[in-house]
């Protein structure tokens, strides 16, 4: 969507045919957001230890200096391994496009300042849902060029042996419709549909008037919901289907037995399996559908019945849950795909139980939660815990004041660690371990984020905000590789994503609005790539090539939060404040 600005490009060209560029970061200027900036929010550009002391910013057009500072200390960012110093250029106020400026390096950096910078942001990694929806054809007038068949439609799914049962024995057929796509790949996956349901509707349920402004040209655009909540509903209906009507247990995944080739939806016609009920994918329904529930009670009149049929779905979830508590989903030797296993289980029935409580108000949720025993996380698919904390402070007006106090302070307590490790970092990011560039890395920080956005939304400190936008910044290109990792957005933007339809659509840019993983130093993929990875260096563990599937997927819940961080940012960055007289 985004173009590359031509004199950029064809300066990079000169230097790389003079053999006089250093390097892509170079040629391209300093990494830095490549998006845009709202104007009141902090702004940085991260430039390279020896790119001189000072910066100025100059109005594109008018060639008017307005802005000059001083660069920070040069800091070595342990991830990447290298020195850089900072440019702080948030007195920047007045919307427009600009280029910042340090002598030593021989390119400038385009800045953009918009009071919507991330309005279109929102809009297409929310998009990105609806192109990654099964069971139907995307037709060109919602999905332009990127319209494609429909395949998979899910509607005869066969009982895999590992999931019979009484009423449902091996062999027996059910229809299981509609749903995301996972990820690259074609199947479907409770255990992780589960926190991006949630997250794409706490994001509704914090920013509403958002996403009351929105028209995403989705088929079901003007039906009197908003569209958030019609392409959440894809896969909430999907994921009812998962639920066993006899007892409540729901099936772990749906399935092939092996991956597809790298073909279109509509090609890939291996038979689909539903496979054993797992705890895991039982708690975290059970929670979904609780949220889900609260979250739809108000549109009764859309959707008659739809409230009270989820929080029964819920309730019976929890009881499956509740008589089989340790049921670990291992794939059976003939299932190949996707695993999402997790033998640990007590923060997903915090979870559901403090979902449950806030949507029952019925005690005995509130005991099986064991609040204050919980600890406090970045949340990801197999450890969601930070999702009960999340969901307690929007509603902390339904608890005792014993459990609101406890809620607050543990949740500040959260944004504050976070915030320090930011604010000490040389890259100002709270990614400052190894250990933080997991599998998925981009969406491990955007969730650092959301945490310092849920302690921002109960206290206004400043610094929490600062510090998640510094997150978003990092995804839309002030990282060391100088790379947007959103598809269609910024001027370096993944182009070749790990995600079937992309590869196979002859379309040659990629499904726009889908964040990538991110680098990832475990390389699981380099066996596969025909290419290498530049750098180990954690921070640098990224090929922006089809082959990476462990750096350059997409996936539901790396997309969800960055939707939620986009539209927090949009919806809570204060106005500038008036300049001093
Ligand atoms: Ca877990
Ligand atoms: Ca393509």
């Amino acid at each position: 969507m985004n173009s590359v600005p031509m004199p950029r490009l064809v300066l990079a060209l000169l230097l790389t045919l003079a053999g006089l560029g250093a390097g892509a970061a170079q040629a391209q200027g300093a990494p830095a957001n490549q998006v845009g900036f709202l104007p009141g929010s902090a702004m940085w550009a991260a430039l390279p230890a020896d790119a001189g002391d000072d910066f100025r910013l100059v109005r594109v057009g008018s060639g008017d200096v307005v802005l000059r500072g001083r660069l920070g200390p040069a800091q070595t960012w342990a991830p990447a391994g290298q020195a850089v110093r900072l440019a702080d250029f948030s007195a920047l106020t007045t919307p427009g496009e600009y280029e910042l400026h340090v002598d030593a390096l021989p390119a400038a950096t385009h800045i953009r300042v918009s009071p919507d910078a991330y309005t279109a942001l929102i809009a297409a990694s929310l998009k990105a849902f609806y192109f990654n929806r099964a069971g139907v054809a995307l037709e060109p007038r919602h999905a332009g060029r990127w319209a494609r068949l429909a395949g998979h439609p899910d509607t005869d799914v066969i009982v895999h042996a590992s999931a019979a049962s009484d009423q449902r024995p091996e062999g027996t057929h059910l229809a299981s419709p509609k749903g995301w796509y996972d990820a690259g790949d074609y199947n479907k996956y409770i255990v992780n549909s589960g926190i991006t349901v949630y997250t794409l509707l706490a994001a509704w349920e914090q920013f509403p008037e958002l996403f009351k402004a929105q028209w995403l040209n989705i088929p079901e655009s003007g039906n009197g919901l908003p569209d958030v909540l019609n392409e959440v509903l894809w896969n909430l209906e999907w994921m009812l289907t998962m639920q066993d009507p006899a007892d409540g247990g729901v099936y772990h995944k749906l399935t092939n037995k092996g991956f597809d080739g790298n073909q279109m939806p509509h090609e890939a016609r291996s038979q689909r399996y539903v496979v054993q009920k797992s705890t895991a994918a039982t708690l975290d329904f059970a929670a979904t559908m609780a949220h889900a529930s609260r979250v739809f009670k108000p549109f009764e009149a859309q959707r008659p019945g739809l409230s009270s049929r989820l929080s029964q779905a819920a309730v019976a979830a929890w009881r499956w849950a509740r008589t089989n508590p340790q049921v670990v989903y291992k794939n059976p030797p003939d299932i190949r795909t996707g695993e999402y296993g997790d033998a640990k289980l007590d923060d997903e029935l915090a979870w559901a139980a403090a979902e449950l409580y806030l949507t029952t108000g019925e005690a005995h949720y509130r005991d099986s939660l064991q609040l204050e025993a919980q600890p406090i996380r970045v949340p990801g698919w197999g450890d969601v815990v930070g999702l009960a904390w999340m969901s307690l402070a929007q509603h902390r007006g339904q608890l005792s004041r014993a459990d609101a106090d406890l809620v607050t302070q543990r949740v500040r307590s959260f944004g504050d660690q976070l915030a320090s490790a930011w604010q000490a970092s040389a890259y100002r990011l709270p990614m400052e371990s190894a250990a933080d560039f997991v599998w998925g890395s981009n969406a491990h920080a955007l969730n650092q984020a959301l945490m310092l956005i849920q302690a921002y939304r109960l206290d206004g400190e400043r610094r929490r905000l600062d510090a998640a936008q510094s997150v978003l910044d990092y995804v839309l290109g002030r990282n060391p590789l100088g790379q947007s990792y959103v598809t269609g957005f910024g001027q370096q933007p993944p182009l070749h994503p790990h995600h079937r339809p992309s590869e196979a659509d002859g379309v040659e840019a990629p499904v726009p609005g889908f964040i990538v993983g991110g680098p990832n130093p475990g390389q699981q993929d380099q066996e596969n790539c025909p290419v290498r990875y530049a750098s180990a260096r954690p921070a640098l563990s990224y090929i922006d090539h089809g082959c990476s599937y462990a750096s350059n997927e997409v996936a539901i819940n790396w997309n969800a939060p960055l939707v939620y961080v986009a539209a927090a940012l949009q919806a809570l960055t204060p106005p500038p404040a008036r300049p001093a007289r």
